[in-house]
């Protein structure tokens, strides 16, 4: 049996999540993997039994029945996409595939990963895994917000980033999207195109739609 180790709260295991509901699969009702919750709130992720299976104590983690450990998100969105569903949203051919890989990854490191970076550097939860540097926030999220107009403009005249489907690129640019809210960035306010997709997105992808349609 298969395990996938997430918190439903946190973006970067939230990618599974939605990659998945994207293709109409909800992780608690598959046959061959088992949905085991790590809970930050009461520090699960540095317990001796997660730390045993990922030592960088982050999820998500997918473990596969032969002993293999995937401990990244993106590889464990990449087992995922091929392995279930019929159509990939990595991009069906090579050119497709190129061009959200790069979208994916701009959206990554100048906006989620920046957003990240500004919370891990200013929420108390956070105090245990990173040293606590308070100059670091304010310039970590103007340089998200800095990123903003690259993806207005990219979203000019279309609903996807890539493609006329939902791809990988367009779950990330969400998910930095939604985490820059924790931090009082109002994707709506950066741009018509950029809170039309946000919009179409949370409406599907929030953590409340998705709690719900799990229960
Ligand atoms: N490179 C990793 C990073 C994973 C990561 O940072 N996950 C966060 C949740 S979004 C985590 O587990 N944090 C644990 C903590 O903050 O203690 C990936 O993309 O999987």
């Amino acid at each position: 049996m298969k395990k996938l180790y997430i918190t439903r709260t946190a973006p970067n295991p939230r990618k599974a999540l939605i990659l998945l509901a994207s293709k109409g699969i909800s992780v608690d009702d598959m046959d061959d993997l088992e949905v085991i919750d790590i809970d930050f709130a009461t520090r699960e992720q540095f317990s001796d039994a997660f730390t045993t299976i990922n030592p960088m104590q982050t999820v998500p983690v997918l473990t596969l029945g032969d002993g293999t450990v995937l401990n990244d998100s993106q590889a464990v969105c990449e087992y995922l996409d091929r392995v279930y569903g019929e159509r990939s949203v990595m991009g069906n051919d090579v050119v497709q595939r190129a061009e959200v890989c790069a979208m994916r990854r701009i959206a990554e490191f100048e906006v989620l990963y920046n957003y990240m970076l500004a919370f891990q550097h200013s929420h108390p939860s956070k105090a245990e895994r990173v040293e606590q540097v308070p100059e670091f926030v304010a310039p970590s999220i103007a340089r998200a917000i800095k990123a903003l107009p690259y993806f207005e403009r990219a979203l000019q005249g279309r609903e996807y980033l890539v493609t006329d489907h939902l791809t990988f690129a367009d779950i990330v640019l969400y998910l930095g999207l939604d985490f820059g809210k924790a931090l009082k960035v109002n994707p709506s306010e950066h741009g018509d195109n950029l809170a039309r997709f946000y919009q179409m997105m949370h409406e599907q992808f929030s953590i409340k739609k998705m709690a719900a349609s799990n229960s």
